[in-house]
């Protein structure tokens, strides 16, 4: 297995200083070429990605052009496509060498590298292995231990990569089955976002499509990696540099793709080196600190409008919002110091970004997890929307507010059901089209479900995909609790940590991925998904499958479903998945405005729009117009820490997705070797009587009385505001409180743990 060299930070410099894109991405490019040995012709699949006729891509969810680029690609999109088509393989050798027991101590690196799954597999307690079984006998086993297990005790999760007509089934299957208990990806995410934008603008999504960002005269950037997570948005920010738009950026940490960007596949910037600027300002604020940088810029808008008049966009205000007055009473009363407190940022920033603010006239606020995942996230996106309604700058072109959604197909499986709302699905319809009766009490999200797992109240888990046990949080205490099930099913294609805790029953179930030939009865299939912009794409695979015994998801899920239900002449899964027009009709069906045509619209390029009724500004809220809230805090913590306490941070490396770790380069932070760091700045350092390279526990400081902490990390310096540490996600997951989570949407805390730093060897916390 690899093993990486000592993570250091690049000496040159203090803090790494190269531009983001460059010659930096074409290198990760062929490193993972290199590593992974994909089969012949992947180039050619890779010019085909993103694009009309090709598969979309299973890294991030923005936007593909109409007018693709030649390569619509990007090195972390190229990275995961290459990571799907490896020549390596996960099979029964494999599983006969190696005892579960054994797998459970080795890292997520090195179990994803072993490479694709092949067979369906079972676990056999008495061996301690993973066995090759027959699908027919999996499904027929499976089946039967549903039958006997109460489905209220039961959840299917979903992550977010699985295609709009999977997870249309998938929540079929389980409404059918009789539960709601529809957990997904999307839980630990942006559900911050589905619950606080709808709360304020009535709509659970972005209001924004990409022709606004050649519009837009500023952009507001909160917590969002673009330069690592969704790297082709750095072309519409470095073409709206260039028209001259502003960018102002609000993130603890300065990301190299905010600050400059070389673009790849321009020769004369790659030739030279000269990068475009992205950010004009860029404010380290403090973790949690947004609400009060927020209310500052607010604040200096009311002093502005004292002055000149004409800031605050009065007639959209009265006919188009509701509680202005409480909000503004509410900013003018917050003092300067304690904005700045909570912030640490600087009275005069914030104004020269409230300056920028009133003049420029259509604006766009971008955020993402720096945001979302906070136990006040809510009032975090509330807040970004209150200083856009200040100057109508919802619902106008060029301006509006945008969510950058993590898994390629996230927010297109909220659209076709995946929730455990039913309030939210059109259950009257499933129903008369099913001849079903469909229970309607709320069912368990991704927090809850994760109570249920420790209190044993959980029989069976199903799992579509995803890394559930490794993503969650508190996994000291989650760990031990799988053993106690009685069903484990995982639909995947790689082995991760998920498939070593094991259940009293346990299968591995393979797939296919997007780029591989999904050929069904009718013949080769095409799937869809819908990008961070509401736009739907369809997507083709056509790479030969990794081996002769994998199934597509759709196909694993109609097995299940079939061996699992009584019969019923209008769930016809086997014809469905004969033809998956069959199943876009039935979404058609279901969601008659935003699906007319579905299948004549699969391939618009650029994807087709579902509409969303906040861009028309008409607001499905309560009170049927944009709200304004008046902020109770100024700081998204749940409990901020106090003297040499720390607030963590958990981080995406330039080389992971999630919970796969392709390598050990987190190229664009100038961090190369092993994972195990905390990053704090050098005088944070200095206070804790710490010194570089020091080997230091960390321990959750969360008020319950439960002890969480993780060891071996190495003080790393780096460029930090103070009482800020950072470190990677998922190894710092046990630290995170399962209770620390948005108090709306119960999306956990991972970017506002309070921490202490003990240095190894030393009993006394530091
Ligand atoms: N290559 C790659 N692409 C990915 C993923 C991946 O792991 N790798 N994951 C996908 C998924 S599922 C998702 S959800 C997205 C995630 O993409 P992002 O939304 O970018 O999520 P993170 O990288 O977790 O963190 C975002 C940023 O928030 C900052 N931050 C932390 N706390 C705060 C705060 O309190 N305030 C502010 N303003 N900023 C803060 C961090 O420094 C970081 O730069 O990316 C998707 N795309
Ligand atoms: N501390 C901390 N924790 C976090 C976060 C954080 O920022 N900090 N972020 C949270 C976020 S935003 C998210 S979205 C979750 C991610 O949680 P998940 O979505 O559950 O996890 P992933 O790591 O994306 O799942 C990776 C696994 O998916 C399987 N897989 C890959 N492709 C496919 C496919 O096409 N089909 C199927 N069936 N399986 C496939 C592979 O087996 C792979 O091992 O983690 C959350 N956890
Ligand atoms: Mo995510």
């Amino acid at each position: 297995m690899d093993r990486p060299k000592e993570k250091r930070q690049r000496k040159d410099t203090p803090f790494y200083e190269a531009a983001s894109g460059s010659w930096g991405s074409v290198r990760g490019i062929a490193r993972v070429l290199l590593d992974q040995k994909p089969g012949p012709g992947v180039v050619r699949t890779l010019m085909r990605q993103n694009k009309p006729g090709g598969h979309m891509c299973t890294s991030c969810a923005w936007a593909k052009p109409a007018k693709p680029n030649l390569f619509e690609f990007c090195e972390n999109g190229a990275k995961a496509t290459v990571w799907d088509l490896t020549t390596d393989r996960c099979g029964p050798d494999f599983f006969a060498a190696h005892s579960v027991s054994e797998l459970r101590t080795w890292s997520d690196h090195d179990l994803e590298k072993i490479g694709r799954l092949t067979h369906p597999m079972r676990y056999d307690a008495a061996s301690d292995h993973y066995l090759p079984v027959t699908w027919e006998e999996a499904f027929r086993e499976i089946g039967g231990r549903l039958r006997g297990i109460d489905p209220k005790q039961t959840v299917f999760y979903t992550s977010g990569k699985a295609s709009l007509e999977t997870a249309f089934l998938w929540q079929l299957f389980a409404r059918a089955y009789g539960h709601n208990n529809l957990p997904d990806s999307s839980n630990m995410c942006h559900e911050t976002t589905s619950v606080g934008l709808k709360k304020v603008i009535g709509s659970p999504v972005g209001t924004c499509v990409l022709e606004d960002f050649t519009h837009c005269d500023m952009i507001l950037f909160f917590g969002q990696n673009t330069g690592t997570n969704s790297p082709r948005f750095l072309h519409e920010l470095q073409r709206a540099v260039q028209r001259g738009c502003k960018i102002v950026t609000f993130n603890p940490v300065r990301e190299r793709g905010l600050v400059e960007f070389v673009n790849p596949q321009n020769p004369s910037q790659m030739t030279l080196g000269s990068p475009t600027r992205i950010s004009d300002i860029y404010l380290q604020v403090r973790p949690g600190g947004d609400i009060a940088a927020l209310a500052g810029i607010c604040k200096h808008l009311f002093a502005l409008e004292d002055q000149r008049g004409s800031v605050i966009d009065r007639a959209f205000v009265a006919e188009h919002t509701s509680d202005f007055e409480a909000f503004e009473a509410r900013i003018r009363d917050t003092p300067w110091e304690e904005i700045e407190r909570n912030s640490m940022l600087r009275r005069a920033d914030l104004e020269q970004v409230a300056e920028i603010y009133a003049r420029s006239e259509k604006v766009i606020g971008i955020y993402g997890m720096g945001l979302t995942q906070h136990v006040h996230g809510w009032l975090n996106i509330g807040m970004l929307v209150n200083l856009l309604l200040m100057r109508g700058n919802i619902g106008r072109r060029g301006a509006g507010i945008s969510p950058v959604r993590g898994h390629s197909n996230v927010q297109g499986q909220r659209t076709v059901g995946i929730s455990e709302k039913p309030s939210l699905v059109p259950i009257d319809k499933m129903e008369e089209l099913f001849g079903l009766s469909i229970p309607r009490d709320e069912g368990w999200n991704t927090a809850v479900a994760t109570e249920k797992l420790l209190d044993g109240t959980l029989k069976a888990f199903l799992s579509l995909g995803g890394n559930f046990a490794r993503a969650i949080p508190d996994q000291g205490r989650t760990d031990a609790a799988w053993a106690g099930l009685d069903l484990n099913v995982q639909v995947a294609t790689k082995l991760n940590r998920s498939h070593t805790l094991v259940s009293r029953e346990s299968w591995l179930l393979p797939c296919l991925v997007r780029a591989e030939e999904d050929r069904q009865a009718s013949g080769p299939q095409a799937v869809s998904m819908e990008d961070s912009l509401s736009h739907i794409h369809g997507s083709v695979g056509k790479r030969p499958p990794a081996s002769a015994w994998l199934l597509s998801e759709a196909a694993i899920v109609a097995g299940l479903a079939e061996a699992t239900l009584p019969a019923n002449p209008k769930l016809r899964w086997r014809d469905w998945v004969g033809d998956y027009r069959h199943i876009r009709d039935l979404i058609e069906a279901c969601w008659p405005e935003q699906f007319a045509a579905f299948n004549a619209r699969l391939f618009t390029p650029g994807g087709f729009y579902r509409g969303n009724a906040a861009r028309e500004r008409q607001w499905k809220t309560e009170s049927g117009k944009a709200q304004f809230t008046a902020p109770d805090k100024l700081c998204a913590l749940g409990e901020p820490p106090e003297g040499k306490e720390m607030t963590l941070v958990t981080l995406r490396s330039n080389d992971q997705f999630n919970t796969t770790i392709y390598g050990f380069s987190d190229r664009l932070r100038g961090l190369e070797g092993p994972r195990n760091v905390l990053l704090m700045n050098p005088e944070e350092i200095a206070r804790h009587g710490l010194h570089e390279g020091q080997r230091v526990t960390l321990e959750c400081a969360w008020s319950d009385g439960v002890d969480r902490r993780v060891s071996g990390l190495r003080v790393t310096a780096y460029d930090l505001p103070d009482s800020c540490v950072g470190a990677y996600y998922p190894e710092t997951n046990p630290l995170v409180p399962l209770a620390a989570r948005d108090e709306l949407s119960g999306t956990p805390a991972y970017k506002g743990t309070p921490v202490r730093v003990r240095a190894e060897g030393s009993a006394a916390p530091l």
